[in-house]
């Protein structure tokens, strides 16, 4: 983590009331960078200043799988952000089933009911899909933005950064409304952002277990005592709206508490690859999203992954 400092309190406390914004659209396509609070993070400008940001984040992903850019979108993105989200949550989709296990896969018959594939626990929440977002939305201006892109390859350490090619789950909006919660899980892809555009007043807290898994080893047993209540190695990040979220949740199991309060938690997520052409598997993109495309028809037969571990 990069600026909470003390990992002996891993909680950080949670943000003063924000302001309620209106979903009235201010009407004027506003560019990129105009999103982005760039005085504080000037990720496009080359020089000391991006050099030092993407030094501290590469330290809090070293050391925890996770890194927070506190106050990352300005007051425009915060506000344009949140309307695109709000006009949209009402077409989320929940999946009716209510249980997922850690893959968010089908369980597995021929393996002892404990075995973390067959654990299922309650996710009520629910997804605005990626294709809800056309190329003309701010959200996906942000996304498509190539200084974006390059700083987070910076920070990542990698030659090359490629977004998600999931059509249907690239860049997506995780709706929790009171009393619904997202289960401990690992995501296909190897590497998230996220940006917390509007928070529970009470609960819906990410909690995550850094490197709980790694390419060579799924640690089930590892990922059965998180499942069984073991909190030793659990942290808990309590995000404010417009921070910037790093995460590696191919390797951390993560979840996001139940919201216990009125306000409808939401949080937007861009996903990206090392490779390109990865994309969700049939089972788990119909069970989150509702749909899938004919390129996940296609992908089936030959998965791209980075690694041979469980979706
Ligand atoms: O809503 C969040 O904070 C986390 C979402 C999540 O778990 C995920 O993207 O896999």
């Amino acid at each position: 983590m990069v600026q909470i400092g003390n990992p002996s309190n891993w909680l950080v406390f949670r943000c003063a009331p924000t302001v309620a914004y209106a979903a009235a659209r201010m009407g004027t396509m506003r560019r990129p960078s105009a999103l982005i609070d760039t005085g504080r993070y000037p990720i496009a400008t080359m020089g000391q200043r991006r050099n030092d940001l993407v030094a501290s984040v590469r330290t809090g992903l070293a050391d925890d799988g996770c890194a927070v850019l506190p106050g990352f979108l300005s007051t425009t993105g915060r506000r344009e952000l949140l309307a695109e989200a709000l006009e949209r949550e009402p077409r989320a989709f929940y999946n009716p089933a209510n249980e997922a296990n850690v893959h968010l896969g089908d369980g597995d018959p021929t393996l002892p009911d404990d075995h973390p594939r067959n654990r299922f626990l309650a996710r009520t929440n629910g997804f605005v899909r990626a294709d809800e977002w056309d190329d003309s939305t701010h959200a996906k201006r942000l996304y498509d933005w190539s200084p974006l892109k390059d700083f987070l390859r910076d920070c990542l350490g990698k030659d090359e950064l490629y977004v998600y090619d999931d059509p249907v789950s690239n860049m997506i909006v995780n709706v929790q409304r009171t009393g619904q919660e997202f289960n401990w899980h690992f995501d296909t892809n190897e590497f998230t952002i996220t940006m917390l555009l509007q928070p529970a007043d009470q609960g819906g807290l990410f909690e995550y277990v850094p490197d709980l898994r790694n390419p060579a080893d799924e640690n089930e047993a590892g990922v059965s005592a998180v499942l069984d209540g073991d909190r030793r190695d659990v942290r808990t990040i309590d995000l404010c709206p417009g921070d910037l979220q790093f995460f590696l949740g191919r390797f951390s199991l993560h979840r996001v508490t139940p919201n216990e309060g009125a306000t409808t938690r939401l949080l937007l997520i861009m996903s990206f690859g090392e490779s390109p052409g990865s994309v969700g598997s049939v089972q788990r993109t119909r069970s989150l999203y509702g749909k899938v495309t004919d390129t996940h028809l296609a992908a089936a037969s030959a998965p791209v992954r980075a690694d041979a571990l469980v979706d």
